[in-house]
């Protein structure tokens, strides 16, 4: 069979349009379709390289899509036009957003929904397809095979039907990622997930329903495996580690910890180096990793040299709504260790919560600044579909866009926050804190102190890797130099949504 995978495009610019990478779903899973003598190729529209061929669409057997929440209505417009195109093909979706609003991506065109993970069920269905005489009838005992299949959601008539949750899946029996299934694509980094789930509930998040409650590692040997098989097609290339938490605890029932985040994470570096394999490599990590200095001086050995921390906020009314993962008052301290280490901040925050104000958001602002971090993405809270936060808002009535998915990509607010209105929450994310932090004062002063800390470094051999460091402090030069351009861009939209918000009638 043809098999094309689409990933669609976002429906405006976002924080990482100029910086972006393929999710790891389509390429985890269609290496092993080929194996079975599939056709396979995947386009991700945001690539430019990597625009949909519709002749190919229009031949496929197979059209899977992946999305999340803000790509999902790019994602049906695609779907109606390869339906027009291409009536004999079955068309299957799966990601984060359709997992939760299944009926939705049902009632626009998609035949299957894969729900969760689809490590399995995709083979188990895959194997269930081929077995039909004739694919556009479905037979009772077609249908009672099918609704064994765990992690499904399809339709007959308008009836929705959702089988069980998948089952689960051991990490090292998914396949490598083959990025060279992405057409057009010539990666400058590379994703890298090495385990799934996340040992924290935030409200805001979706990750612990997305994988059941559960945390899954691979093993280091399959780590290992990967990292060589990378390094053979594309060299040394920057990896990233796009795991929730590179360094969560793993737990047993009861909520004992069972193997230690940081041990793994020690073990990871530890294998990195002891196999010649340092590079330039960077992943999410909480903040608290901070208080591990002997592991944040490993991973500088072994070539981390940027970490993507959650930091959300500032504000310690915010503790509940951020899972109390946060030590509010130590985070300057604990962004001082890792670059005393060598390792660039890209700060992850979230303004919104309940508690914040316009107050708590300039305060949070200024700690950026202060604390000299990196980079920074200042994100809109998002109800998105999935997190407990979603369900409390529906509650409480505070929903503007319920589904209009295109706004939800952390630059439009599209709730009523608590303390103040929405306009006003637009404008202090997108139309002041945003350029307040990425202007050239702050981008100079930035690249020249980090380049003197590492220089520090060198001299006194604490710099395991400083050409790694000087290039880094470079590349966060290029990230701020296009962060600028991309807040200019975004400028004009910003502010057109603003004045749509405060022009709104309920002027909340
Ligand atoms: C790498 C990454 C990025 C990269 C690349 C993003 C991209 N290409 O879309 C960058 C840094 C650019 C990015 C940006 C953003 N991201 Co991002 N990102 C991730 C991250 C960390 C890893 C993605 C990945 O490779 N996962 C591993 C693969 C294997 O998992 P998967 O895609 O879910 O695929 C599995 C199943 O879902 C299923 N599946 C998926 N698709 C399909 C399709 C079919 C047909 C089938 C059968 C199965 C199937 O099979 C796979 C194997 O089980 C995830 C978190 C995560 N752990 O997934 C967040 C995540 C996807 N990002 C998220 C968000 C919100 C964003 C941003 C909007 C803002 C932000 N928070 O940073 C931006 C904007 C992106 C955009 N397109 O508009 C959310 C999405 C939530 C949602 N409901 O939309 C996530 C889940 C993180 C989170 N918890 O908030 N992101
Ligand atoms: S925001 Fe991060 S720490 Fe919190 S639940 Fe989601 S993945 Fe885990």
């Amino acid at each position: 069979m043809l098999i094309v995978g689409i990933e669609p495009k976002a429906p405006g610019l976002h924080m990482f349009t100029q910086v972006y990478t393929p999710r790891a779903g389509l390429p985890r899973l269609l290496p092993r379709a080929q194996e079975l003598g599939h056709q396979c190729v995947i386009f991700c529209e945001e690539l430019r390289q990597s625009q949909l061929d519709w002749t190919l669409v229009s031949k496929a057997d197979l059209i899977l899509v992946s999305s999340t929440t803000s790509t999902a209505p790019r994602a049906y417009q695609l779907v109606a036009k390869a339906k027009r195109l291409n009536p004999r093909a079955t068309i299957l979706g799966g990601g984060p957003h359709f997992t939760f609003e299944c009926q939705e991506a049902l009632e626009s065109g998609i035949d299957f929904v894969f729900r969760h993970w689809a490590d399995s069920s995709f083979f188990e269905w895959l194997e269930w397809y081929q077995s039909l005489e004739d694919t556009q009838v479905i037979s009772g005992d077609d249908l009672r095979r099918l609704s064994e299949i765990g992690g499904l959601a399809f339709m007959t008539g308008n009836q929705v039907h959702k089988t069980a949750m998948p089952r689960q899946v051991d990490p090292d029996s998914w396949a490598t990622p083959d990025f060279r299934l992405v057409t057009g694509y010539k990666p400058r980094t590379l994703t890298m997930i090495t385990s799934e789930g996340c040992d924290h509930k935030c409200e805001f998040c979706s990750e612990w329903t997305m994988h059941g409650g559960k945390y899954r590692v691979r093993s280091a040997e399959r780590v290992l495996a990967d990292l060589v098989f990378y390094r053979r097609i594309y060299g040394r290339i920057p990896i990233f580690f796009g795991d929730d938490n590179l360094a969560a605890d793993q737990k047993d029932s009861t909520g004992q910890v069972t193997v230690s985040g940081v041990d793994r994470l020690t073990q990871l570096c530890q294998m990195i180096i002891d196999h010649g394999l340092q590079g330039s490599y960077s992943g999410q990590v909480r903040l608290a990793l901070a208080d591990h200095p002997g592991v944040l001086a490993l991973m500088s050995r072994a070539g981390f040299n940027r970490a993507c921390i959650g930091y959300e906020s500032i504000n310690p009314d915010n503790a509940q709504a951020t899972g109390n993962k946060l030590e509010f008052a130590r985070m300057g301290e604990q962004t001082a260790m890792f670059h005393k280490h060598g390792i660039a901040v890209h700060a992850m925050w979230i303004m919104g919560f309940d508690p914040d104000t316009l107050a708590t958001i300039a305060e949070t602002v200024k700690a950026a600044i202060n604390w000299r971090i990196e980079t920074n993405q200042f994100m809109v809270l998002v109800p998105i579909p999935g997190s407990p936060l979603r369900k409390r808002l529906e509650r409480e009535g505070r929903i503007i866009h319920s589904a209009g998915w295109d706004k939800y990509d952390g630059h439009h607010v599209v709730f009523y926050p608590k303390l103040m209105k929405s306009w006003e929450l637009q404008a202090a994310v997108m139309l002041r804190a945003m350029p307040k932090v990425y202007n050239l004062g702050q981008t100079l002063g930035i690249y020249l102190s980090s380049n003197f800390r590492t220089l520090v470094r060198w001299i006194n051999r604490r710099a395991p890797h400083p050409g790694i460091e000087f290039q880094s402090h470079t590349i966060t030069l290029v990230l701020r130099v296009v962060g600028r351009n991309m807040v200019r861009r975004v400028g004009k939209p910003a502010r057109d949504y603003f004045e749509e918000l405060r022009r709104s009638p309920t002027n909340r």
